[in-house]
């Protein structure tokens, strides 16, 4: 069979403004390159297309041309919430171009909500939850779809969703994804800017599944079960970005990276003995690291590792991601800084019980750390989260439910210890201003600027967009303002949608409306003893 996958631009600024989100980062869209090499490696065709990437046209129509000419039987779609109308409009214009092409969505958006999406659009033909692998094989193979594990379809007038098939045991059997295919890989995509020394940049994940429930995560692609890639498999995958691709600093997006330490120590004994001259940025738990794990890190080449904090009022963090103390926070942070890596701190603004005073004991305790990079997103509530159905009871605050918006760059969640959304975006910036300001900040950036040369250089490279983009903010203000005030929901996005979960994340959801704390880390991983067989390596 013949199938292009599509990676849609998205929705990634505030309304009113031109999408400058390439300018800081392009990365590769992992999912469907994972899944355009899976059915290589099976004997189907496929093409990819990402929207996002440097040879893209701006218009929907132009992109859907350029798919159409690859020739699909099928066209994959693969969209984030704040991508999928985007996504829906592109495939309304293929679908009356040429009916006869079969339209499939796939990850995250269609993942956490299932069945009711097809309800209300009539151009998507199938849907597929969760993991991709399985289900689009034995459709490229010709298996009736009403047999086929993970799909979503219209039998007649009625849906029909098959049961949830077993996930992928060995990642180790999964092919590279595919990074050829992508044009302008690896070039012109490039990791955040200031997060890396050496060119070129990627990105990789080495795991599937978690067994937490942070409130605010969207888990319904892979769930609960916890899987990885062996170390021999993540060295392997490094050495082939590095002598096939000239990559030189890969960005481990894992959540749990570090979550099977036997792993860990493994591949920093590969990278040790047998070195490639690579960098890398990864992620670790706070409070579940040692001296001994991060000087490893460091030896093998690591640069930076981030954690994920959320916030620093104890009563929000044991509410959102309990099992993080500030004393661990602490304690790891000095830990990284000891073993010579840098630290980056990844923060929520804006969930359910954020006040004023939350947001600056936050900023407080964010200075006092002396991170060197810091992180801090704008709360979107997710279907797929366990804290969705308190944000749409309207009991915690107000929520404007526009699924482009839905992109962590807008606060589209006005939490009651608010008096609006104008005076979180205040607080938000004083916040930024504060961090980046800072004498820390300033001191450590300007000893660094030569290991910075490069990210300097891509804003050089592109000054004229950059000279734009700021010009515009600048000169707009009122007028962006006021746009955004305004800013109409995508004329075909339902609301209220109840969405179809797998018996997993519905157990997830129930703990979180019965209890006043929403989140149990302990009592959810314990839950489950399969994955607690899979962490219990550490
Ligand atoms: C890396 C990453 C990024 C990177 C790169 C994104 C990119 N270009 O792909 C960056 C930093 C740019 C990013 C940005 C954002 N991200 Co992000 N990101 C991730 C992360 C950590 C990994 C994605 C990945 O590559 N996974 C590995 C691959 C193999 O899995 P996969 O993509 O899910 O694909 C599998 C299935 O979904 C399915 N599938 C996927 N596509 C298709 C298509 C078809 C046709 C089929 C059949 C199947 C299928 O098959 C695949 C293989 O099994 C995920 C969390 C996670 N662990 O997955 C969050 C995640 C996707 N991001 C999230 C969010 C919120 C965002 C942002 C809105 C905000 C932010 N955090 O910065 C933006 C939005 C960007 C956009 N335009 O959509 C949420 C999305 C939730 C939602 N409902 O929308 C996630 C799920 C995190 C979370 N748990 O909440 N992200
Ligand atoms: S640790 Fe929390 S934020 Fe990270 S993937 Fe698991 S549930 Fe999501």
């Amino acid at each position: 069979m013949r199938i292009t996958f599509v990676h849609p631009a998205g929705f990634n600024f505030v309304p009113g403004q031109p999408d400058f989100s390439v300018l800081a980062n392009r990365m590769p869209p992992i999912g469907i390159l994972s899944l355009a090499a899976w059915l290589d490696k099976h004997g189907h065709t496929s093409f990819v297309h990402d929207c996002l990437g440097p040879f893209a046209p701006p218009t929907i129509e132009a992109n859907a041309e350029i798919v159409l000419a690859t020739e699909p039987e099928m066209i994959g779609f693969s969209a984030t919430t704040s991508g999928f109308m985007d996504a829906v409009d592109m495939a309304q214009y293929i679908k009356r171009k040429r009916p006869d092409i079969k339209i499939l969505f796939g990850n995250v958006h269609a993942s956490s909500i299932g069945a009711p999406l097809l309800e209300h659009f009539p151009e998507i033909d199938y849907l597929c939850i969760g993991e991709g692998e399985g289900a689009l094989l034995d459709y490229a193979n010709g298996m009736p779809v009403a047999q086929i594990s993970n799909m979503v379809y219209r039998d007649g007038a009625r849906i029909v969703s098959n049961p949830r098939r077993q996930r992928i045991l060995n990642l180790d059997a999964l092919p590279f994804p595919a990074y050829e295919k992508l044009a302008g890989f690896p070039d012109a995509y490039h990791l955040p800017l200031f997060s890396y020394i050496k060119k070129q940049g990627a990105t990789m994940i080495t795991s599937r599944g978690c067994p937490y429930t942070c409130s605010f995560c969207d888990r319904t692609v892979f769930e609960r079960l916890y899987k990885v890639n062996s170390a021999q498999y993540i060295y392997d995958h490094m050495k082939h970005l590095r002598d096939n691709f000239g990559v030189y600093h890969i960005n481990f997006y894992d959540d749990l990276f570090t979550a099977q330490k036997k792993r860990v120590f493994d591949l920093c004994e590969l990278l040790i003995k047998n070195p490639l001259g690579m960098q890398f940025n990864c992620a670790i738990r706070t409070g579940h690291t040692s001296d001994e794990m991060l000087q490893k890190l460091k030896l093998a080449g690591a640069l930076m590792v981030s954690m994920g904090v959320e916030s620093a009022d104890p009563v929000m963090m044991e509410r959102h991601k309990a099992g993080v103390t500030l004393e661990a926070v602490k304690k790891t942070v000095e830990q990284i800084h000891a073993a010579g890596l840098r630290a980056k701190g990844l923060f929520i603004f804006g969930m359910p019980g954020e006040t004023p005073e939350t947001v600056k004991v936050t900023s407080d305790f964010i200075l006092s750390l002396n991170l060197d990079e810091m992180n801090m997103t704008k709360f979107s509530p997710l279907y797929g989260a366990p804290i969705w159905d308190e944000c749409v009871s309207g009991e915690e605050g107000d929520f404007i439910e526009d699924w482009r918006l839905l992109n962590c760059l807008n606060f589209v969640f006005l939490p009651k210890g608010f008096k609006s959304r104008e005076e979180m975006d205040a607080l938000y910036n004083w916040h930024i201003l504060r961090f980046y300001n800072s004498k820390t900040y300033h001191r450590t950036f300007a000893k660094r600027l030569w290991q910075h040369r490069w990210s300097l250089w891509h804003l050089i490279k592109n000054l004229p967009r950059v000279i734009q983009a700021n010009r515009y903010f600048q000169s707009n203000q009122k007028r962006l303002e006021e746009i955004k005030q305004n800013f109409p929901k995508h004329s075909r996005q339902p609301t209220n949608l109840v969405p179809l979960l797998g018996e997993e994340l519905y157990a997830d959801k129930v703990s979180t409306v019965k209890v006043s704390l929403p989140v149990s880390v302990q009592k959810k991983a314990a839950d489950v003893p399969l994955q607690s067989a899979e962490m219990s390596e550490e």
